[in-house]
C-alpha cells in the first residue's frame, strides 16, 4: 500500500487539543510549556497561552495558537483551539494540520455539547484521539464515569475499533500532572507526553517531493504583511523561493518568500529553511487567504479542500451619530476609518464578511455567530474606534421555491424552579425539545433544536428570566425552512425625553417599570433607552426631575430612596436586547442602548409612515 511507503519525521509530533469550552485546554498546554522548559513562568503568572488582552479579560481562547516544546529528542507542535462554538469551523481545519488530538473533557462535567462536536470531526478526518480526562483534582471529579461516558460518546459517533481503542490519560493540567490509573501517585505531566509520544505518528514528510502548504490561520505583520500559517505537507521552502498560492477557487497567485518564521515555544524565529512536516508562519503572497496551498511554480497543485464556514447572522456597522460622538475620547470617528478598518479585518478574521449598505450609510458585515461580532467590537472599541451597531439579523438562503433559515443546537442548564417558564419560552420559539434530563449536580438540562433568528433576541431574556444564573450552548445545525413569524421582545423601552445627567430621585421613580442601564449622574440624552419597561410598551420619560423641595412627603422620604444597582451593559447583552428600531452606540468608554430615531416626534412619523406603506 501508498501509506506503507509513505516518509515520516520521526523527530516531530503535530497535535491539537479540542474540547468543550472551559475545560482546560490552555492550562493543560501551560502546563506541557512549563515542563518540558519552553517557558519559564515569573512568580504569580498563570496562563501564558492566552495571551490577548481580551482573552485574559474573559478567560477564553479566543484565537488558535501554535506552541512548540522540545521533549525526549522530539518537537511538539501543539495547537490550542477556541472552545466557543462561534468558532468551531477553525477546529476542523485545525484538524487538518495535525495527526493526532488531544481531547479533553472536564472529570466533572464530563462530554459536552462541544466535545460532540469536535469529535465528531476528528473521526471523520481518521483521527485517533487520546481523551484526557482533566480536572481530576476537582473535589467532586467522577473520572470513572466520566470516561464511560466518553466511551458512549464514541460509540455514538460511529467510530471505529481502532478509534475506540482509546488512550485514556487522567491529568489536572492546573496542578501540572498526568496518571494513567485515577489512582496512582502524582508526579509531572510524563505520562501524559509519553502517551501523545507513541500513539500520534510523526508527520508524513516527503522532503523530495515539490513543495505544497496548506494555509490553515493568517496572521498579519506591519513589516511583511500578510502571513500564512500552515503546516508544509511535502518538499521544503527556503527565504526567496518563488511560491504561488493556488486560492479555493483555483485563481493563482504568485509571490516569493520574504520571510519563515517557525515555532520555538511561544515565540517565533526566523529560519532560512522549512521542510515537510513543521508547521510554520510564511510571507511574502500578499493575496494568501485561508484554505489556499502554497506551492513550487512548476508543480502548482493543490492539496485537498478545507472548509470553510459561511456566515450565518450579520449587523449593520455606522458612524456614532449621537450628540455624544467625539465625547468620549475616540479616535477614530468617521465613515472612512470604519471602512478602512473593517476591510483590514475581513482580510485576516476568516468568516468576516463585509460589504456597503445600500444607503451607503454604513456596512453589512456578516460573521459566525454573535460573540464572533461583537468580539470584533470590543477589539475596534480598544483600538479606539466608536461607532453605532444594528441588531443581528440571520442570513437566509433559499432551496427552489424554500426561504431557509439557520437552526442551532441548543444546550440549557438551569435550576429546577426555571424549568417551567424556559421550557414556555422554547415553545413560543417554536423549538423542538430533543432531550430533558438532569445532570450531575441536580440541574436540569434541556437539549432543542431552535432557529438562530428566536436566540438572538432570546438570550437577553434568558438570563433576566433565569437571573442570570442559566447556562445556554449553542452550536450551529443546519439550514432549515423558515420557520414563520417568532414573538419579538416581551419588554418595552423606557426613553429618555431630554439631555443632561440623570437624576437619582427621577432613577427612582423609574425603577419600578422595569430593569434600569444607567446610575445618578450618567450623562443622557434624547432618544437614549435608559432601562427595560416590563409592560410591553415603549416609555418617553424625564431622568431628570429632581425633587420638589416644596413638597414636604418627597423630602421625608429622601434618605428612604433606595436605588437597584442598575444592570452594566456587555456588548453581547446589548445586541440581543434591541429591537430593530433601535441601536448600540459604542464608544470607548460606553455602550449606550439608543432609538434609531433620536425624537419622539420623528419615531411617530416614521411608524406612521410603515403603517401607511403596509397597508397599501
Ligand atoms: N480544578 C481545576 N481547574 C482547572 C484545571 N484546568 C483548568 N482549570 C480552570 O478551568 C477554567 C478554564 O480553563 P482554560 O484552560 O482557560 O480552559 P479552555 O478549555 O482553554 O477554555 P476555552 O479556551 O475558553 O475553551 C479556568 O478557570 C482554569 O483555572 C484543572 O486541572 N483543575
Ligand atoms: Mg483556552
Amino acid at each position: 500500500m501508498a501509506a506503507a511507503a509513505q516518509k515520516r519525521r520521526k523527530d516531530i509530533r503535530n497535535v491539537a487539543i479540542i474540547a468543550h469550552v472551559d475545560h482546560g485546554k490552555t492550562t493543560l498546554i501551560d502546563a506541557l510549556l512549563k515542563q518540558t522548559g519552553a517557558y519559564h513562568f515569573r512568580k504569580g503568572e498563570t496562563t501564558i497561552m492566552d495571551s490577548n488582552p481580551l482573552e485574559q479579560e474573559r478567560g477564553i481562547t479566543i484565537f488558535s495558537k501554535n506552541a512548540s516544546f522540545v521533549w525526549n529528542d522530539t518537537l511538539f507542535n501543539i495547537v490550542d483551539t477556541p472552545g466557543h462554538a462561534d468558532f468551531g469551523s477553525e477546529v476542523e481545519r485545525i484538524l487538518k494540520m495535525v495527526d493526532g488530538v488531544l481531547l479533553l473533557v472536564d472529570a466533572f462535567e464530563g462530554p459536552m455539547p462541544q466535545t460532540k462536536f469536535v469529535l465528531k470531526k476528528s473521526l471523520e478526518l481518521h483521527l485517533k484521539p487520546i481523551v484526557v480526562i482533566n480536572k481530576i483534582d476537582r473535589p467532586n471529579a467522577r473520572p470513572d464515569e466520566v470516561a464511560e461516558q466518553t466511551f458512549d460518546l464514541f460509540c455514538e459517533l460511529n467510530a471505529t475499533d481502532e478509534q475506540l481503542d482509546f488512550p485514556i490519560v487522567y491529568a489536572s493540567g492546573k496542578e501540572g500532572y498526568a496518571v494513567l490509573d485515577p489512582g496512582e501517585p502524582h508526579k509531572d505531566m510524563t505520562p501524559l507526553l509519553s502517551v501523545i509520544h507513541r500513539r500520534v505518528l510523526p508527520p508524513v514528510a516527503d522532503t523530495d517531493r515539490p513543495f505544497q502548504m496548506l494555509v490553515t490561520m493568517l496572521d498579519f505583520d506591519n513589516y511583511v504583511g500578510r502571513m500564512a500559517i500552515g503546516r508544509i505537507f511535502h518538499g521544503q521552502i527556503r527565504t526567496n523561493d518563488p511560491v504561488v498560492m493556488i486560492a479555493r477557487d483555483g485563481h493563482l497567485e504568485s509571490g516569493r518568500v520574504s520571510k519563515i518564521l517557525s515555532y520555538r515555544g511561544l515565540v517565533q524565529v526566523a529560519s532560512d529553511v522549512a521542510t515537510a512536516g513543521e508547521i510554520v508562519s510564511i510571507a511574502g503572497i500578499d493575496g494568501v487567504e485561508v484554505g489556499a496551498t502554497l506551492a513550487a511554480p512548476e508543480h502548482p497543485e493543490p492539496l485537498p479542500m478545507v472548509k470553510i464556514d459561511e456566515p450565518t447572522i450579520c449587523m449593520t456597522f455606522s458612524h456614532n451619530t449621537s450628540p455624544f460622538a467625539g465625547k468620549d475620547g475616540g479616535r477614530f470617528l468617521t465613515s472612512r476609518h470604519i471602512r478602512e478598518r473593517l476591510l483590514h479585518e475581513a482580510m485576516i478574521n476568516v468568516g468576516i464578511k463585509v460589504e456597503e449598505t445600500e444607503d451607503g450609510e454604513g456596512f453589512k458585515v456578516s460573521g459566525r455567530g454573535e460573540l464572533h461580532l461583537s468580539i470584533l467590537i470590543e477589539t475596534m472599541r480598544r483600538e479606539g474606534y466608536e461607532m453605532e451597531v444594528s441588531r443581528p439579523q440571520v442570513l437566509f438562503k433559499t432551496a427552489g421555491n424554500d426561504l431557509l433559515e439557520p437552526v442551532e443546537e441548543v444546550l440549557i442548564e438551569v435550576d429546577p424552579e426555571y424549568q417551567g417558564p424556559v421550557m414556555q419560552a422554547i415553545g413560543e420559539r417554536k423549538g423542538e425539545i430533543r432531550n430533558i434530563t438532569m445532570s450531575a449536580v441536580g440541574t436540569t438540562r434541556i437539549e432543542t433544536i431552535i432557529a438562530t433568528r428566536a436566540l438572538i433576541g432570546f438570550r437577553s431574556e434568558f438570563l433576566m428570566m433565569t437571573h442570570g444564573t442559566g447556562i445556554m450552548y449553542q452550536n450551529f445545525h443546519q439550514y432549515q425552512k423558515h420557520k414563520g413569524k417568532m414573538p419579538g421582545r416581551r419588554t418595552g423601552v423606557q426613553v429618555s425625553m431630554n439631555t443632561g445627567k440623570a437624576v437619582g430621585y427621577a432613577l427612582w421613580g423609574l425603577q419600578e417599570r422595569g430593569e434600569l442601564f444607567i446610575k445618578p449622574g450618567d450623562p443622557v440624552y434624547e432618544g437614549m433607552i435608559i432601562g427595560a419597561n416590563n409592560k410591553g410598551v415603549d416609555l418617553v420619560v424625564n431622568t431628570l426631575k429632581a425633587k420638589k423641595l416644596t413638597n414636604i412627603r418627597a423630602a421625608a422620604s429622601d434618605e428612604a430612596i433606595h436605588l437597584t444597582p442598575p444592570r452594566e451593559l456587555t456588548i453581547e447583552f446589548a445586541l440581543a436586547f434591541i429591537n430593530d428600531d433601535e441601536l448600540v452606540e459604542i464608544t470607548p468608554k460606553a455602550i449606550r442602548l439608543r432609538k434609531r430615531y433620536l425624537s419622539q416626534t420623528e419615531r411617530k412619523l416614521r411608524e406612521k409612515q410603515a403603517q401607511a406603506a403596509h397597508s397599501r
